[in-house]
């Protein structure tokens, strides 16, 4: 078994899409072992996304996901890393297939609803940075 890290950020959450968001998470058979909800402030998304901090974008996207709540996971089932990022789809909705997340709920290549971890090494940085192991028992 695998685990992953997962966000579903601030634009979903604030348009109500949470709910229906885990309901996907349910049917396509993760595991939800952590979930809370948080209001990042803007020195700890920027530390989240430390990795970005020379892309254009990055005073962008802190500002976005730190602009209202979000609610951070870790989601765990066979190749988990994968099979929640198929299940987002495309970064750019626009380009994210039929049947995705981003695709349903996303708006914008900055606010596309959700996030996932890309790889082993930043899925333990990612669910170490919002989780302790007591929480993930
Ligand atoms: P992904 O989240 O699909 O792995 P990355 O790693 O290319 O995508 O981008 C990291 C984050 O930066 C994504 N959550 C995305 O929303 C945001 N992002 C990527 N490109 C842009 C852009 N051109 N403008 C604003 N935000 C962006």
């Amino acid at each position: 078994m695998e685990r992953t890290f997962a966000i579903i950020k601030p634009d979903a959450f604030a348009a109500g899409h949470a709910g229906k968001i885990l309901s996907r998470i349910y049917e396509e058979g993760f595991t939800v072992v952590g979930l809370k909800k948080l209001y990042l402030s803007k020195i700890e998304a920027e530390g989240f996304y430390y990795v970005h901090r020379s892309r254009p974008f990055f005073g962008e996207l802190t500002e976005f996901m730190s602009s209202g709540p979000c609610i951070v996971m870790v989601l765990q089932a066979e190749g988990a890393i994968k099979k929640w990022r198929d299940l987002m789809g495309a970064t750019n909705p626009a380009e994210a297939a039929e049947g995705t997340l981003r695709r349903q709920f996303g708006s914008s290549v900055g606010e596309n609803a959700t996030h996932g971890s890309d790889a082993p090494d930043t899925a333990a940085f990612e669910i170490g940075y919002f989780f302790s192991g007591l929480e993930l028992l």
